[in-house]
């Protein structure tokens, strides 16, 4: 049987891999945590008890980590999704997110040259790589321009899997994927605040209570938004073709934060307008609605400078139709539909 290690199992794309692994394949899989002073498994718990399924620890910072697990496993596919992944952290802690995101990857990619050579690496790039765009939709061809210290080490990663693959014939490879969303994105990503601030206020309402606004930053940037499980399977479709092409995986559509917004209060029935300009401007619930179901607070959304980021993508709307027609990836899940699994799941939770 062969064996797959996958990083990241605790955050979204890595738990999703892992899911379908199980589901689509035969392989042993090893799923790499980090140490961590409150462990946090509820991303995969549902594996714990397959035979299938072995939990591994290892650091991207840590190249000793990685070797222990590599020389042991001798994997036949390395996954690597481990990253400090939110831009707007990368520039608090920007060489954290430096080793992990670039040194890390030359880690990963020294373990596998001396100690599985026959392996498939996959490291998980950006469109935050491309970053300042200078043509849309971007597709495999746009030139790097990054924004943040997350998006650079990403593009010093890109750069490193192509010195590997090229001098030690390794089959390494690093997607171009746009952002994708799921119930298991992290609370902190735009989405997520959203679809978890618009739950939280329903509740509110129905309750007969007062709310708290959402406080977001920059409501016009664009973004080109997928759900998480369409990625995976391109991922896997990504390394198992016969020679290491690089693509991107996008949903070939673009949309403002601002009608995340309005769609996802739409979702639970709000309707809201947009009033005020520039830090003033807020999302409020519409007249007709605030008197037929009584609700006290109005204002639903805030703008907050605190959200700012230094620099700013803004806009990414990515062509993925090289792997589409390539590696036959078909994405199932519209913009709409990710609304409303995300927006339903944080209703019942
Ligand atoms: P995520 O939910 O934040 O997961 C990141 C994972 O990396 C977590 O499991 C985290 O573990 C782990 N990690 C962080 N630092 C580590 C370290 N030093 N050693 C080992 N593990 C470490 O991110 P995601 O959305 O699943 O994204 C997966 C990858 O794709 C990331 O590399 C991200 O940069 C990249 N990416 C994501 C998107 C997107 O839209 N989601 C788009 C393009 C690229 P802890 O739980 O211990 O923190
Ligand atoms: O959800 P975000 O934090 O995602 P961002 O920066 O696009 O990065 C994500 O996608 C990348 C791929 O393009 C990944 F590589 C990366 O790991 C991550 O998964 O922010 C999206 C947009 C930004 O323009 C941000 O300025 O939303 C804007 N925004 C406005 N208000 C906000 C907020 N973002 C966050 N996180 N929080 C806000 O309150």
């Amino acid at each position: 049987m062969k064996n797959v290690i996958i990083t990241g199992i605790s955050g979204q794309d890595g738990s999703y891999m892992v899911d379908h692994l199980i589901e689509n394949t035969n392989l042993n899989i090893f799923g790499a945590v980090r140490r961590l002073s409150k462990p946090n498994y509820s991303n995969f718990q549902q594996h714990l008890n397959n035979k299938r399924f072995n939990l591994a620890t290892l650091d991207l910072s840590d190249s000793q980590s990685i070797d222990n697990v590599v020389r042991e496993v001798k994997p036949d596919y390395f996954i690597n999704f481990a990253a400090q992944s939110f831009v707007g952290s990368s520039w608090q802690i920007p060489e954290q997110t430096f080793d992990v995101g670039a040194v890390g990857v030359i880690r990963c990619l020294e373990s596998v040259r001396q100690y599985s050579p026959h392996c498939r690496f996959y490291n998980a790039g950006s469109s935050e790589e491309f970053g300042n765009v200078k043509y849309s939709p971007q597709d495999e061809n746009h030139p790097f321009s990054p924004r943040s210290p997350y998006g650079a080490a990403k593009c010093a990663a890109r750069h490193i899997v192509k010195v590997y693959r090229e001098s030690y014939n390794l089959f390494a490879v690093q997607g171009y994927l746009f952002n994708h969303e799921s119930p298991r994105r992290g609370e902190e990503f735009v989405t997520r605040k959203i679809t978890k601030g618009v739950a939280r206020i329903i509740k509110s309402i129905k309750k007969g209570e007062c709310f708290e606004p959402i406080h977001l930053g920059n409501v016009d940037a664009k973004r080109d938004w997928s759900h998480a499980l369409d990625f995976v399977d391109g991922v896997w479709k990504m390394l198992n073709q016969e020679k290491p092409n690089e693509y991107v995986l996008s949903s070939n559509e673009t949309h403002t934060i601002r009608e995340f917004v309005e769609l996802a209060f739409k979702e639970v029935g709000i309707e809201g307008f947009w009033h005020g300009q520039g830090t003033n401007e807020e999302y409020s619930i519409s007249t007709e609605y605030a008197i037929r179901n009584e609700v006290n607070s109005s204002v639903l959304v805030k703008i907050d400078p605190k959200f700012f980021r230094p620099a700013e993508v803004e806009l990414l709307f990515g062509n993925s139709n090289k792997a589409r027609q390539e590696l036959g990836w078909t994405p199932k899940w519209s913009f709409h539909q990710l609304v409303k699994d995300m927006v339903a799941s944080d209703l019942n939770s």
